[in-house]
């Protein structure tokens, strides 16, 4: 039986040198995110804060999502393999089973009624202009009422009352079933399990085809049944060792100002309005690890959760372009603030890296607005290297493709909203740039690499 908690992850983060432990008290509100955010720029570590201002039963862990060796970790598999082996595993869903209250870690406290208080969870106040605390890493469970089917997404909430959050609701499955209680008048119930194994993590954040069960995706990631448990107040299941468990319902006529909020662009999501979400429960561990998903500046764990997703997505849709292309590499970039990706390819003909770019802009995901393609040559992983090609293979009449007008994602904040549309319907400017040589023209165009470079072991120098 595999553990399917975060504090299991953050366990074996911590035994292979990728996680801090911080034992100076820290707080919420003012300090928790810098030193968080600065310890992964400044050491490549996540941090689990262990003496938290007004919360001695919690520990907090940040920025522990933050990139691929990490991920590698969460899956027991090499760094280079992460996007590998999630394409594989999810291909066959593993449907989660039921286990009952007793065994269920996130039952250890139980509060409902005015026992349940937002105020008593360590929400964390992110960025500088965020308008006050938030919760970024929940994970919410619903069901569609028509269909019955589960939808699991992950949705930022900021705390607004003891028992409210703002809850936004972007334009994808969760609204389109949020819409079908509105249609109904009648209030969707959501379960939202905070902390729980990556994998977990993974699937909330990943766009499944309409009517897959994101939980039976978690379970494929895993490689056995996700454990979930009943919930107190509402009828839905949430993962049973998650470490703190909200149950709500989301009214279908209320909205409430929400925002602005440091988000996976690197900038700000521009204050609105959003539903509400409203608490009848908090269920918990005894001492739980809260975990402060960050997001904002790059780079964060929101970027990286999001990037490695897009890279999946993108590396199935890309595979299928003209028949088939030798993709080599897909790399969506969390410090471009997920706007960017780079492909490496072994175009066959003239023109087949810039039809790889405009698929890579149409993909099951909105965030890339700007694609690059590179060769064989190049790491895309390197972004010196990728600036040498898009500077010496790059001649900007030709290779460079502006396709303007074209939908962009909702947090890039540079192009227009739709007019008498809110924010998240933006129109922009998408960009190639094909920075592969020219097809039958390579040797003008090769590196200079120094002589016998393949051959050559630094090491047996160095001794
Ligand atoms: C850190 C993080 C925060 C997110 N915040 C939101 C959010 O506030 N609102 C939202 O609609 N989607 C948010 N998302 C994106 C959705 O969770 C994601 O697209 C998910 O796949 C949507 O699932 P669905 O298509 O099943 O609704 C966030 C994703 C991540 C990784
Ligand atoms: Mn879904």
């Amino acid at each position: 039986m595999a553990d399917q908690s975060i504090r299991g992850y953050l366990a074996n983060l911590e035994q292979r040198g990728e996680m801090v432990r911080i034992a100076k008290e820290v707080d919420p509100l003012t300090n928790l995110t810098a030193v968080g955010w600065k310890a992964y720029d400044r050491l490549g570590k996540g941090t689990l804060f262990t003496n938290v201002k007004g919360y001695p039963d919690w520990q907090v862990a940040n920025q522990i999502l933050t990139d691929r060796r990490k991920w590698g970790i969460a899956l027991g598999v090499d760094e280079h393999e992460v996007v590998a082996t999630f394409n594989e595993r999810i291909r066959k869903p593993v449907p989660p089973v039921t286990v009952a209250r007793a065994a269920a870690a996130c039952k250890e406290v139980v509060a409902t009624g005015k026992d349940a208080d937002l105020r008593t969870i360590p929400a964390v106040w992110t960025s500088e202009d965020d308008p006050g605390p938030y919760i970024a890493a929940g994970m919410a469970v619903i069901r569609d009422p028509e269909t019955g089917l589960r939808n699991m997404s992950i949705h930022r909430q900021q705390i607004i009352g003891p028992d409210r959050t703002g809850y936004l609701i972007c334009p994808r499955q969760m609204l389109r079933i949020y819409q079908k209680y509105q249609a109904r008048k009648e209030p969707m119930p959501v379960a939202i399990a905070i902390g729980a194994h990556p994998a977990i993590y993974f699937a909330a954040a990943f766009t499944a085809p309409m009517g897959i069960d994101e939980v039976s995706l978690a379970g494929a990631l895993l490689g056995e049944p996700v454990r979930m448990v009943k919930c107190e107040t509402v009828d839905l299941e949430v993962p049973a060792e998650a470490e703190i468990v909200l149950e709500g319902y989301v009214p279908y006529d209320e909205a409430v100002e929400e925002g602005p909020f440091g988000e996976g662009s690197g900038g700000y999501a521009m204050e609105g309005t959003t539903p509400v979400f409203k608490l009848t429960a908090i269920t918990r561990r005894k001492k739980p690890v809260f975990y402060a998903m960050q997001c904002g500046a790059p780079m964060t764990d929101a970027q990286a959760i999001v990037s490695t997703s897009v890279d999946m997505l993108l590396w199935d849709h890309l595979k299928n372009v003209e028949g088939g292309l030798d993709l080599l590499d897909v790399r969506c970039l969390g410090v471009s603030g997920l706007m960017t990706v780079i492909i490496k390819l072994r175009p066959r003909v003239e023109g087949q890296a810039k039809t790889a770019c405009m698929a890579a802009l149409s993909g099951p995901q909105m965030h890339p607005k700007i694609a690059i393609a590179v060769d064989e040559d190049i790491d895309a992983g390197d972004l010196r290297q990728v600036f040498w090609a898009m500077t010496t293979r790059v001649d900007a009449g030709k290779d460079v493709i502006r396709l303007p007008n074209m939908r962009v994602w909702s947090l890039d904040n540079i192009s227009d909203i739709v007019p008498g549309q809110s924010a998240m319907y933006r129109l922009g400017t998408k960009m190639i740039i094909d920075a592969t040589m020219p097809v039958g023209a390579r040797a003008r165009f090769a590196k200079a690499m120094p002589r016998n470079f393949d051959a050559v072991d630094l090491a047996k120098f160095l001794v």
